[in-house]
């Protein structure tokens, strides 16, 4: 801790560092709330160099990002204090380079908090409604000043042959026990290419999008009842609306956690899909073209697919991506994805009838 304290002192904050305690759910950063006396909170992120390798373009994007979003709050007199904005080393710098270690600091945003559970109805509309202002936002946003921060992050084809190549290394010998998960994922390859070769082929329009929508990285102020910031910016990058659709639904239309072991408790709800096609489309609806609409429902299935595909790659590889708490934490996550993707195919029709009710 005391090193901690002296790692966030070296960035520009107000008042005194205090005290440093780890903070969040995030899979991929070590994220830190950070306490002073005489200033506001901050949090401090030890940014994972083995998932963004490049971290000076990184931090490029997310201080373009920042500070575009800061510019366009303040021109529609919206509230700054919602903005997520990078907080500087005392020497200028937009992070800290530290015996080999990356730290980067923002503003820590109060009155609003991640979903970790799962979300009501109203809450997971109004988590929607934040994720398509951000969309909005981002449409105006100059992509060419954007650097690919993970390369192929959501080409599924990609994806799919990281997978094959995992299971022909097999480093720990753990295929042996995954053979019906490994078999779900292999009968469903004809998923993989239908996103990419329409992106490929023009017939859906490439934008700048997150990339990581899941429920915990939009901020939700319980009080106010609305959305207040959308965070982990870190994959901001060209893609397709469909994916940030569908990692929403994949994250958040379900009644069970992520990594649940008790799979009767984790079914795909047309409720809560209901309630977050109804936020999005309200927000983005008229953006959208005919293409991408008829897309939405099956961006859920990929989406949940493309992450189980991971995290079952991620278990056989021997856990060097996703963060684990436990043995066999990625094999649970990938079956909590099998188990909605089962769900969602059977609900498919139904799904495509909702997204038109709302288009
Ligand atoms: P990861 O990439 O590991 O998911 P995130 O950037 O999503 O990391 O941060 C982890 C968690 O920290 C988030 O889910 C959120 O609860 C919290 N968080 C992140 N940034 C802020 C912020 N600026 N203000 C308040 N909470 C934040
Ligand atoms: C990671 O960073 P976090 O926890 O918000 C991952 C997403 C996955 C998600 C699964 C950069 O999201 O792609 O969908 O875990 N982020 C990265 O929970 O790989
Ligand atoms: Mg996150």
């Amino acid at each position: 801790m005391e090193k901690l304290i002296n790692t966030a002192s070296r960035f520009d904050c107000k008042g005194e560092v205090v005290k440093v305690e780890r903070y969040g759910h995030g899979h991929i950063n070590d994220t830190y709330l950070v306490t002073t006396i005489g200033g506001p909170r901050y949090l401090m992120q030890r940014i994972n160099h083995k998932v963004f390798k490049n971290v000076k373009a990184l931090m490029e994007n997310i201080v373009n990002i920042t500070e575009y979003t800061y510019e366009e709050t303040k021109r529609n007199n919206g509230n700054l204090n919602t903005v997520m904005v990078v907080i500087p080393t005392k020497s200028g710098e937009k992070y800290l380079e530290e015996d080999g270690n990356f730290y980067r600091m923002y503003n820590f945003i109060e009155g609003a908090l991640s979903i970790e559970r799962r979300a009501t109805p109203e809450e997971f509309r109004l988590s929607a409604v934040g994720f398509g202002r951000f969309q909005k936002l981002l449409d105006s946003f100059p992509a060419e000043k954007l650097h690919e921060t993970i390369k192929d992050f959501h080409n599924t084809v990609v994806r799919y042959n990281n997978f094959i190549k995992a299971l022909e290394e097999d480093p720990l010998d753990r295929k042996k026990d995954c053979a019906e998960e490994i078999a779900f994922f292999k009968t469903r390859k004809h998923y993989c290419g239908r996103i990419v070769n329409m992106l490929a082929s023009g017939e859906i329009p490439l934008r700048v999008t997150h990339n990581d929508t899941k429920l915990n990285n939009v901020l939700i102020d319980l009080d106010a009842m609305v959305a207040s910031t959308v965070i982990d910016l870190d994959t901001v990058m060209p893609g397709s609306i469909v994916y940030d659709f569908g990692d929403s639904i994949r994250s958040g239309a379900t009644t069970g956690a992520e990594d649940e072991k008790d799979l009767s408790k984790v079914n795909f709800s047309l409720e809560l899909f209901e309630a977050y096609a109804e936020g999005f489309i309200s927000e983005v609806g008229e953006r959208l073209t005919e293409t991408e609409k008829e897309e939405l429902a099956f961006g859920a299935i990929l989406m949940t697919f493309e992450c189980g595909m991971r995290f079952l790659t991620d278990h056989i590889n021997g856990d060097t991506y996703f963060r684990i708490h436990r043995e066999g934490h990625n094999l649970d996550r990938a079956r909590t994805q099998i188990k909605l993707v089962q769900d969602m195919e059977k609900s498919l029709d139904k799904m495509k009838a909702i997204v038109r009710k709302y288009c």
